[in-house]
């Protein structure tokens, strides 16, 4: 590789390599077999890739069967009719499919760092939620590390809510409630204005006429989706349907986390996200350019009592 690639490549290293100025440059000089290259490629041009993940029948089946039950509220971080949160806490099949090889290995090929499973998200039927990206939800510094996975625990198409998605909408700006003219650290709660961006992503869609695809998976397919892109879940066109599917979400070493929902960047306001990886239960370690930020701020706090003594 000519010096002036390996520039290229350092230039940069925080933005995703699928989302950098420099992609085609970074993909010509990468060793890859074709299958991989296709595979980037897609992610890269369209923000989603399906993949086969290989999980075992006897997993998928645990997973359904581990929850039955307990979609009703107490039963996890979160949970209602539709859907539980962090449900990896009570199935270890959850758990495995969070974990699972495969999606790492297709993580770390797309996003060139270790991927750290952070939340899981179970659905009994089609959420019916409405579009959105998920960089509204959670993101971090830098921007966009940051990937949902999406498992279908049986098939899923038009008639069972199938998630409804915008290809190439994650090379769209990423949009915050500042955004929106609305300072986020003064809401009354994490979706007081939320509604106000549901009608601005609809606009937008509208404005730029894009065209969602309804996913159309088999049983133990998976979608991986980058953080910007554009999604929602369809209908259910049957409502004697269940739609069992796992999202699971992806952080990436070396970040540091937050939720745009509380923060105001410009003011400093950064609601910070405390990260605990799935793998194995513990707190990730915030990363600002690679030192850890309980240090910076050790030393950030010992430059001002420095400069403090200067002062009259
Ligand atoms: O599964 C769905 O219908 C929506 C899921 C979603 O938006 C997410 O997991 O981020
Ligand atoms: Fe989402």
């Amino acid at each position: 590789m000519g010096s002036q690639m390996a520039e290229t490549l350092n230039w940069n290293r925080n933005t995703p390599w699928v989302d950098s100025p420099f992609f085609t440059e970074l993909l010509a000089a990468a060793e890859l077999d074709e299958p991989s290259r296709a595979l980037v490629r897609g992610f890269a041009e369209n923000g989603y890739v399906i993949v086969d993940t290989g999980l075992p029948e006897a997993t998928l089946d645990a997973v359904v069967r581990d929850l039955e039950g307990k979609y009703h509220p107490g039963t996890a971080a979160y949970a209602d009719h539709t859907r539980i949160q962090d449900a990896w806490s009570l199935s270890a099949a959850v758990k495995q499919v969070a974990t699972w090889p495969k999606i790492l290995e297709t993580l770390s090929l797309l996003y060139r760092r270790r991927p750290i499973p952070f939340q899981t998200l179970n659905f009994r039927v089609g959420s019916q939620q409405r579009t959105h990206s998920d960089t509204i939800h959670f993101h971090c510094f830098p921007a966009r590390f940051m990937c949902g996975v999406w498992l279908a625990l049986e098939d899923v198409g038009a008639d069972n809510g199938p998630l409804r998605y915008y290809p190439g909408s994650h090379k769209l700006p990423i949009f915050d409630l500042h955004d929106l003219g609305v300072t986020a650290s003064r809401q009354k709660g994490l979706y007081e204005h939320y509604v106000e961006y549901e009608d601005f992503i609809e606009a937008l869609i509208a404005a730029r006429q894009l065209k969602p695809v309804e996913i159309d998976v088999r049983r133990g397919q998976a979608l991986f989706w980058a953080a910007n892109l554009l999604h929602g879940g369809s209908p259910i066109r049957d409502p004697s349907r269940t739609r069992h599917t796992q999202a699971t979400h992806y952080y990436f070493d070396g970040c540091s986390y937050y939720t745009p929902l509380a923060s105001d960047l410009a003011l400093g306001r950064i609601e910070p996200r405390a990260v605990f990886d799935i793998t194995d239960g513990r707190r990730v370690e915030p990363v600002y350019n690679g030192v850890p930020l309980s240090r910076l701020s050790l030393r950030v706090r010992s430059l001002l009592a420095r400069v403090d003594k200067l002062l009259p």
